[in-house]
């Protein structure tokens, strides 16, 4: 997808300028707090945040430290997931973890300072109007907080007892589900969307949310390590319950495809935009 490759290279270019006043006088510090930043990835949450900014309008420079913080949140929660104490993973993003390259009390302390960079970030965006800045820090910051990611974090790993896919829903929608439905509630509400706009952003988001892990689940059993720059066989390993598990592998591919109609319904009530109708599809059907 060429204009995906084009969205994500302008966020690679867009997001060192705006991270520099930010960081650190320590150089060893600061150039730990970039490493699993610099190891890329998709860039989804910033991408979709953006596109949601287009379809209500936006277009000055004040989404970019919001797409930027969002990234780093993700980018904390990637490197303390793959901690030992966590999911205990030496690759991500393709290369090594943090605290395979910096060890465990550094890697940490990554996932930490670039959770408090987000809060600068978002507080550093030129937002014209404070009240859109407030609402949408207050949604970026609960969807990743106690009440959304990391209740999400808390619930998978304390694993207890049979799964069924009603909590297997309410996890995924906490861990995965909730910080893509913020980057797009995010960019709306940055946009100047109006109440029915932002519940058809985030509606949208929830579904893609759901989709895109149920897509992650298929991936950890049929993906390619080298593609996907992370290990697999990981749930397999861990013994987790997942999407495949509960339905197999066929029934999980039909429920994707049935959230991918979903979610263009979505996009169609907000008058359709081809970039992320393309992107709706191309992520549901990808191999990384
Ligand atoms: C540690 C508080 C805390 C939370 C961790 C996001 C998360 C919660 C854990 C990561 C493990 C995982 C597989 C989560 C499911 C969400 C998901 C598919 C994450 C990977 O996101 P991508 O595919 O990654 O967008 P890239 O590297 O492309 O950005």
């Amino acid at each position: 997808m060429r204009e995906l490759t084009k969205r994500r290279e302008a966020f690679e270019s867009a997001y060192p300028a705006l991270l520099k006043p930010l960081l650190p006088a320590d150089p060893a510090y600061a150039d730990r707090l970039l490493y699993p930043l610099r190891a890329g990835g998709k860039r989804l949450r910033p991408i979709l945040l953006k596109a949601f900014y287009g379809v209500f309008g936006g277009e000055g420079p004040e989404a970019d430290a919001f797409a930027a913080a969002i990234e780093c949140i993700h980018t904390y929660s990637l490197v303390h997931d793959d901690l030992p104490a966590m999911d205990d993973d030496a690759l991500r993003r393709g290369q090594p973890t943090s605290h395979v390259v910096y060890g465990e009390a550094d890697a940490i302390l990554i996932g930490d300072g670039l959770l408090n960079l987000s809060v600068e970030l978002a507080l550093s965006a030129p937002v014209p109007d404070a009240t859109r800045q407030l609402a949408a820090m207050e949604t970026l910051f609960r969807a990743s907080g106690s009440r959304g990611m990391i209740l999400g974090q808390f619930l998978d790993i304390r694993g207890e007892g049979e799964r069924s896919e009603a909590d297997l829903d309410r996890i995924n929608a906490l861990k995965t589900g909730a910080l893509i439905e913020a980057a797009c509630r995010i960019g709306a509400i940055l946009g100047g969307a109006t109440e029915e706009g932002l519940e058809t952003a985030s509606a949208y988001g929830r579904t893609l949310g759901r989709a895109f892990q149920i897509v992650d689940d298929l991936l950890d059993i049929a993906g390619d390590e080298k593609v996907l720059g992370k290990p697999v066989g990981s749930d397999l390993k861990n013994e987790k319950t997942t999407y495949p598990t509960l339905l197999g592998i066929e029934g999980a591919r039909q429920r994707v495809r049935d959230l991918t109609t979903e979610a263009l319904g979505h996009l169609e009530k907000l008058g359709g935009d081809p970039f992320l109708e393309e992107l709706t599809v191309y992520l549901l059907e990808r191999d990384a």
